[in-house]
């Protein structure tokens, strides 16, 4: 039975055809807002009696937020993702499958490995690199990450790159020092090129829940993101923070990590995304 269908039994009451669909909606990982929001859109349409109904009627309304226009194409080179997130988020991991990923299509990546807290962190992104022969640029562990990160743009630049991915260290969401160093990163890649990053990708651990969200809005405050990318949907994670984050912060997602492996990084798509969460 799918995980929609097994929630919708067991907030069914006992006897009649009620669902109390606002714990429903939040056991979903939707956050209160959202799951508030329907509820009352439920209730105005008569639905909540209904389940089959009430189902369309969310499903259609999830499409719709969920939607996301391709993203503008990126004429500058190179071209500069930076990731961002919480400790163990899967950063590194998906610094690696995007690299695989666009070099599958024709692009020529570089990776910059501004992750210098860790000792054994460069060493991980090194490994993907020579797997996947992306070069890499890293520094020794305790080197300040904003000169590593300035570094591998200009190593991109040198070597043609039309791609950069850029990964981090994991900071907790609440520790403004850590946010503040993130800031640092970003403003000395644009004291050499005005525009980038292009991107900047919070990679989240899907299987947090709607814990996604604060940590959405915590990243999002210190250094502005542009979007998500959600990893581990490949356990029991349904991934109900993704309309969650769209709805509170506008910010989509977009790729879908189901997996360790390069090849475990799905493009979000908004209509497959709503059947996998409902079926
Ligand atoms: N099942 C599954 N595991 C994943 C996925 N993405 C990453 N992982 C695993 O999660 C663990 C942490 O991944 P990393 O990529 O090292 O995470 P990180 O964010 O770079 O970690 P720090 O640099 O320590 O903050 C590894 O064991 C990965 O293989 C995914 O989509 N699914
Ligand atoms: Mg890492």
């Amino acid at each position: 039975m799918s995980f929609w269908k097994q929630l919708v039994n067991r907030f069914r009451d006992g006897v009649g055809e009620e669902i109390d669909w606002e714990p429903l909606l939040i056991e979903a990982d939707l956050g209160l807002k959202l799951a508030t929001e329907w509820v009352e859109d439920l209730k105005e349409n008569g639905l909540t009696r209904n389940p089959e109904k009430a189902e369309a009627h969310l499903r259609d309304k999830m499409t719709k937020l969920v939607r996301i226009p391709p993203p503008l194409p990126i004429r500058q080179q190179p071209e500069v993702i930076l990731l961002v997130g919480v400790n163990g988020s899967g950063k590194t991991t998906t610094a690696a499958k995007l690299g695989a990923r666009y070099q599958k299509a024709g692009r020529t990546v570089h990776f910059g490995a501004a992750d210098t807290f860790r000792a054994a962190a460069a060493e991980q992104l090194e490994a993907w690199g020579t797997r996947l022969g992306i070069p890499v640029t890293s520094a020794a562990p305790g080197t300040d990450p904003a000169s590593v990160a300035v570094r591998s743009l200009l190593a991109a630049q040198e070597s043609g790159a039309n791609l950069l991915i850029i990964d981090t260290a994991g900071r907790q969401a609440n520790k403004r020092n850590l946010l503040l160093e993130l800031g640092k990163i970003k403003r000395s890649l644009q004291k050499k090129i005005e525009t980038v990053p292009h991107h900047t990708w919070l990679i989240a651990d899907g299987m947090t829940g709607i814990g996604v969200l604060s940590q959405a809005r915590e990243f999002h405050e210190a250094i502005g993101l542009t979007g998500l990318v959600v990893t581990k949907l490949d356990g029991s994670a349904k991934g109900g923070m993704i309309p969650a984050v769209r709805a509170e912060l506008g910010l989509p997602t977009y790729y879908l990590g189901r997996g360790e492996r390069p090849e475990d990084l799905h493009r979000f798509e908004a209509g497959s995304f709503v059947e996998n969460f409902f079926d």
